[in-house]
């Protein structure tokens, strides 16, 4: 195999799709090697298998808002590998989605999926529907118009979505009504339901605490074992973002950023937990803007700006893909940044990446570091297979030690010569032989 063959048929076959295109060359030049001592993959043409996704499903969404007019968004789902177990992955409500993000994103959530040590492939969907602006009555029109074409590709042991950007508990519930409605079976067919009806404690915070959890492992290689006197600047301010906050002040780190996607505040007195409860409110209530809390607060406000050049010794992106570009990393680097761990897929740049790698920092890549998420939605799988529910103790150990081997698995692929350990090889590395292995046992499909 050779990366850049493989890259030209791929971006010849699915031009203008960046982000997918992004997304395969960084596990493709992790993997080269591995891949080439295996004469028997490159027989079985296993690395084509393994870009392209098993299939994709795209629909039209009709729905009617408030005003009485018909809209109209494009609905997809990307099926792209389930050679270790049913598909799974979130769903992204977005202005931006298309093909291509979706693509990354299934592509990505393969390898993270395999590294959690569940049984999950990989899988990822969603709608250019954006939930600015909207009732709550044309959400859950959309969400039941989405369901409609939805239902026939997914199922509880085939395909299992949960939530992404602009998909959370909220839109989960409209979705799981309209499937029981339509299939008439009560079934763990999407994960992040509510408590209520078979959601699992914890998995709301998950993605932000495996994340810290992710951190601590690595930090604990330094000998650090608590986050006392760090600074820490996190992107973003919903689901992944607001959890992660919340464990960072637990450790005793002090939180200085948080972003939307109009801009970002800077408090240097620390996002403490009252205030991080506001934050709670402003967003999941009153779907606000972090321009409140600066008027409220009275701190630093940046318009359209990212948080990276604001002083900091641990950076947590948690917003969206491609936040963090090169210039950014030296940024973070020359103000004394000791790690970098990824609540969002793909936050960093290429550019970014290789100046965390260069200068030798912790950094954890989304697909090992935000794997919480998914590993607990596994957990909430299981738990509706038993028809029982776990405490918020036993999911939240079950996700330590998730994080835990997940980290381990990037240190035995990922550790170099000089001992420092290359997090985005391990991970990507780990990640692919599993599914390599399953893939081949399974012959050509
Ligand atoms: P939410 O919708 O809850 O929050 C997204 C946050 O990111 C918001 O603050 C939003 O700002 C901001 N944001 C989104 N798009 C952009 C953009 N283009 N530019 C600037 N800011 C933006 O999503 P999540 O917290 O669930 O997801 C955040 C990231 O974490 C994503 O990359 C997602 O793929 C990843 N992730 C999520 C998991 C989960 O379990 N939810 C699991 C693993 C990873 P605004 O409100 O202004 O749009
Ligand atoms: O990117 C991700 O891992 C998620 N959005 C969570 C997926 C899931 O199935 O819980």
């Amino acid at each position: 195999m050779k990366v850049e063959q493989v890259l030209d048929n791929l971006k010849r076959r699915f031009p203008n799709e960046p982000e997918y295109h992004q997304a395969v060359h960084e596990v493709l030049e992790s993997i080269e090697e591995v891949y080439n001592a295996h004469p028997e993959f490159e027989k079985q043409n296993l690395i084509e298998r393994l870009c392209i996704p098993d299939r994709i499903l795209s629909f039209r969404v009709s729905w009617i808002d408030d005003k009485g007019n018909v809209q109209t968004n494009m609905g997809y789902r990307v099926q792209h590998n389930n050679a270790i177990g049913p598909y799974k992955g979130g769903l992204r409500f977005h202005a931006s989605v298309y093909p291509g993000i979706l693509k990354f994103l299934a592509f990505e959530q393969t390898f993270k999926n395999a590294l959690t040590t569940l049984p999950m492939g990989g899988g990822k969907g969603g709608s250019d529907f954006s939930s600015k602006g909207k009732s709550d009555r044309e959400i859950m029109r959309f969400c039941q118009a989405f369901m409609l074409e939805l239902n026939n590709i997914i199922g509880p042991d085939t395909d299992v979505p949960a939530g992404d950007i602009g998909v959370g508990g909220r839109e989960i519930g409209y979705m799981f009504g309209m499937y029981k409605k339509l299939r008439n079976e009560v079934t763990g067919v999407l994960t992040g339901k509510g408590l209520e009806f078979g959601g699992s404690l914890i998995r709301p915070e998950a993605t932000g605490y495996g994340n810290i959890y992710f951190l601590m492992n690595m930090l604990k290689r330094k000998g650090i074992n608590d986050l006392k006197g760090q600074v820490v600047a996190i992107s973003g301010s919903g689901n992944v973002a607001t959890y992660t906050a919340e464990k960072v002040i637990e450790l005793g780190g002090k939180v200085v950023t948080l972003s939307d996607s109009n801009g970002y505040i800077y408090d240097a007195d620390g996002i403490d937990s009252e205030k991080l409860a506001y934050v709670f409110e402003l967003k999941n209530i009153y779907r606000g803007r972090l321009k409140e809390y600066a008027d409220k607060y009275n701190c630093k406000y940046v318009e359209g700006g990212r948080p990276w050049t604001e002083k900091c010794t641990i950076a947590l992106p948690s917003a969206t893909q491609n936040e963090l570009n090169g210039e950014d990393a030296e940024a973070l680097i020359a103000n004394g940044c000791i790690a970098v761990s990824e609540g969002a897929n793909m936050p960093s740049t290429p550019e970014a990446i290789a100046v965390f790698l260069k200068n030798k920092i912790f950094y954890g890549p989304g697909k090992a570091a935000n794997a919480g998420g998914v590993s607990v939605s596994g957990l909430e799988m299981t738990q509706n297979s038993m028809r029982l529910s776990w405490t918020k103790v036993e999911v939240d150990e079950r996700l330590k030690k998730i994080m835990s081997d997940i980290h381990e698995s990037c240190v035995k692929y990922g550790t170099e010569a000089d001992g420092f350990v290359n997090y985005v090889k391990g991970a990507n590395i780990a990640g692919f032989m599993k599914v390599a292995k399953a893939m081949m046992a399974q012959g050509v499909i």
